[in-house]
């Protein structure tokens, strides 16, 4: 296997450092890229704000999901968990030490490839992989790359020494980035949701009130909650929300705030879910406590509300975004079925259902819970009341109207 190792402080991983990674992982045609957060100085004064190495991580890990690679790309703790700060010839000799038929190679930007031979132990390195360097400003000629490259083939004859350009690559410098943060700005040189992380976690001194988001800094806080998989049915269900709230008339800004946090908790482990619900007072009953599915939409709700700030109409569109409940109000039964058939669901018979829900809205979500409820038995799901309350519900006062 050919693989890059892409190492940095990653404080914090940037666009450049995505856009630099996909482009060499095509380039050099790897079968996996491993980003490596350093480890720091146990001896070191980090400024205020600065995140520890396990958000370092953290970050490095939402960042790395955005190249969109899926098990091609891993991010390893080694030198995290090394602790201080470690050599790259002594991660390198580790991993070829491990894998010592694959083959290596270290990725890296025009600064480090300009003073490589002043690194600790080069050719010790070069021994165990090749290095590949690019370009990250349209100033790093070829030119200047030749000179460099000419003088290592010749004081390290074996190395194997790859550079490249990357045409149109940002140049951000991480010292500038975390003092545009600082004064708010940035987001837009950041993954959204490595972005939402920091917002989140306050790092890097940003002063945002997590109850006061406006509707973009929602969408990242929201995303950085998300697997990346799940990222694009959010933001499909937010899309759908706004298209059903104008059809219907529900508040806009309000549905799509709901529809960016309905599944902020998707990804907990059933153990994360009750520890929430027991922080925020939620009460569970029996059948809940042994599914998270059914406890997502409560602990999504509890973070909009005790987190986020969110007015209790947003809380309760999530609250019931995954049962439903008798006597829905507009909100929520928007919810319920943008969820159901925002643009990225496929299923036999979405079609069908996207028309019932603009003809009638009642009568498409009777039709969502009907389905829900039918598929559910035939899988042998145990079903919770209020399911099943709901759809009598609404079965209800949809015969009643058409009755009359
Ligand atoms: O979170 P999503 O996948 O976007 O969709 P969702 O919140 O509507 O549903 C999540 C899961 O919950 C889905 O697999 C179906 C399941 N679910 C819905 N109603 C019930 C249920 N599971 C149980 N056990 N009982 C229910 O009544
Ligand atoms: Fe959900
Ligand atoms: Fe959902």
């Amino acid at each position: 296997m050919k693989i890059g190792v892409y190492g940095g402080t990653y404080n914090p991983p940037h666009l450049g450092h995505l856009a630099a990674a996909k482009a060499v992982f095509e380039l050099l045609e790897l079968d996996q890229l491993w980003l490596i957060p350093a480890g720091t100085p146990p001896h070191k004064v980090m400024p205020e704000g600065s995140p520890t190495s396990s958000q370092r991580l953290e970050m490095t890990c939402l960042a790395a999901e955005q190249l969109g690679l899926g098990e091609k790309v891993r991010v390893l703790d080694l030198e995290i968990s090394r602790g201080g700060k470690s050599f790259t010839s002594d991660t390198i000799a580790q991993l070829k030490g491990e894998h010592p038929e694959d083959e290596f190679w270290l990725l890296m930007g025009t600064d480090m490839f300009m003073t490589f031979q002043a690194w600790h132990a080069p050719e010790e390195i070069l021994k165990n992989c090749g290095i590949a360097a690019f370009g990250r400003t349209e100033g790093d000629t070829e030119e200047l790359f030749a000179i460099q490259r000419q003088f290592l083939q010749k004081t390290y004859p074996d190395a194997k020494i790859f550079t490249l350009t990357i045409p149109g690559v940002i140049d951000i410098s991480s010292t500038e980035l975390r003092e545009m943060l600082q004064k708010g700005e940035g987001g837009n040189l950041l993954a959204p949701a490595v972005y939402g992380y920091i917002l989140r976690n306050g790092l890097y001194n940003v002063k945002v009130d997590l109850k006061k988001l406006t509707l973009r800094e929602l969408r990242s806080v929201a995303i950085s909650h998300l697997k990346y998989t799940r990222i694009p049915h959010v933001l499909g269900t937010e899309e759908e929300a706004i298209r059903l709230a104008q059809s219907y008339g529900a508040e806009v800004e309000k549905i799509r705030r709901a529809a960016l946090l309905h599944d902020c908790t998707k990804r907990l482990r059933l153990e994360e879910h009750l520890a929430l619900c027991e922080k925020y007072g939620v009460e569970v009953d029996e059948l809940e406590k042994t599914s998270a599915n059914l406890l997502h939409a409560k602990t999504a709700a509890a973070l909009a509300q005790h987190v986020y700030g969110e007015c209790d109409e947003v809380c309760d569109a999530i609250r019931w975004h995954t049962t439903g409940r008798p006597g829905m109000t507009l909100m929520e039964k928007i919810l319920y079925i943008a969820d159901y058939i925002e643009p990225t669901r496929a299923f036999p018979g979405v079609e069908k259902l996207r028309k019932a829900v603009y003809q009638d809205l009642d009568a498409g979500v009777l039709m969502g819970m009907d389905n829900t409820i039918a598929l559910m038995e035939s899988r042998g799901v145990p079903i919770h009341p209020n399911t099943t309350m709901a759809r009598d519900a609404l079965r209800e006062r949809t015969e009643r109207s058409r009755g009359e």
